[in-house]
């Protein structure tokens, strides 16, 4: 077995059944720049604590798997240099080099799955890139929504993916798709994206029954909870559109590729909007740790 260090306060509320939400922490590392990083962790933990349940930032330190970080452990990953970004094919890896890592969306799941939580918020899933049909650029996060049972609270997929795409692949993958409060799929920065969510659920209570229907059924893998970021803090796609559009090209121009894609695109976007893009991020994590709590509670009545 895997020996995962615990905080405190994830130790005290595991032991008690208490609702614990994981967090990520690429989103620190790769997603935002410092010091906007570590103050959203930050916030984000106080949001989870604020709906009722226990924050449990993932991450690999110095050879062991964390689920809780404390705030000295946050703040040097945030400033950390070199940090490994960590899905499902090297998560191991880094363990036995004895390396630091940041877990994406796929990892955390893994990590969380390991430790009994069910639940886990983070900004946007990684999903089908644009011009996936030549790149072949596919996020590892669809995978593991497919085969790991956590639900996974966040505002979509990242707009600057092909998201008709990524609808596709998770319908294939049997992973359910729930829109909070909307039809519409939301897409990260803006709450439409013109895509029909395949399924909608309006409260924390209907999300939970479907994710203890889902093991009662005996199905592998967990749901995506795509809440829209709260209407005040949006940026309309049409705003962004010219952005991720100039983002995608430059990458392109520049053979960006693989895992640095997406921190790529986020920066350039964070650029090219003079720092917008961040903001708008900030509010939706914020947002989906808060409805992440909720879920979570429920989850823990008997
Ligand atoms: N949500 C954000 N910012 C991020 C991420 C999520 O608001 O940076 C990260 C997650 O860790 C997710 C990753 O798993 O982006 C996607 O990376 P890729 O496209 O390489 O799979
Ligand atoms: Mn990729």
């Amino acid at each position: 077995m895997i020996d995962i260090h615990y905080c405190d306060e994830v130790a005290e509320a595991r032991a008690k059944g208490a609702p614990v939400v994981a967090l990520e922490s690429t989103i620190i590392t790769h997603g935002m720049p410092f010091p906007q990083n570590v103050e959203t962790a930050r916030r984000v933990e106080q949001a989870v604590r604020a709906g009722g349940a226990t924050p449990a930032t993932i991450a690999v330190i110095a050879e062991r798997l964390h689920v809780g970080l404390s705030d000295p452990q946050l703040l040097a990953l945030g400033q950390a240099q070199g940090v490994m970004k960590l899905s499902r094919a090297d998560i191991a890896a880094c363990l036995a080099l004895g390396k630091t890592g940041a877990t994406t969306v796929a990892a955390t799941m893994i990590a969380a799955r390991l430790a009994g939580i069910e639940v886990f918020a983070t900004g946007g899933i990684g999903g089908v890139h644009r011009g996936a049909e030549t790149s072949f650029d596919i996020s590892a996060d669809l995978h593991e929504l497919a085969q790991t049972p956590v639900t996974v609270i966040a505002a979509g997929a990242k707009a600057i993916l092909d998201l008709p795409k990524t609808l596709e692949v998770l319908e294939t993958l049997g992973v359910p798709v729930i829109a909070v409060g909307q039809d519409e799929l939301p897409a990260f920065w803006s709450r439409q994206s013109g895509l029909k969510a395949p399924l909608r659920m309006d409260s924390p209570a209907e999300i939970a029954a479907a994710h203890r229907i889902r093991a009662a059924l005996g199905l592998p893998g967990g749901q995506l909870v795509a809440c829209p970021i709260p209407a005040e803090a949006e940026i309309p796609a049409d705003v962004l559109a010219p952005h991720i559009a100039k983002a995608l090209a430059e990458a392109d121009a520049q053979g960006i590729a693989a895992k640095a894609v997406t921190p790529f695109l986020l920066q350039r976007i964070f650029e090219l909007t003079n720092g917008a893009s961040l903001e708008a991020n900030i509010a939706l994590v914020l947002n989906n740790a808060r409805i992440g709590a909720q879920i979570a509670a429920e989850l823990a009545k008997p």
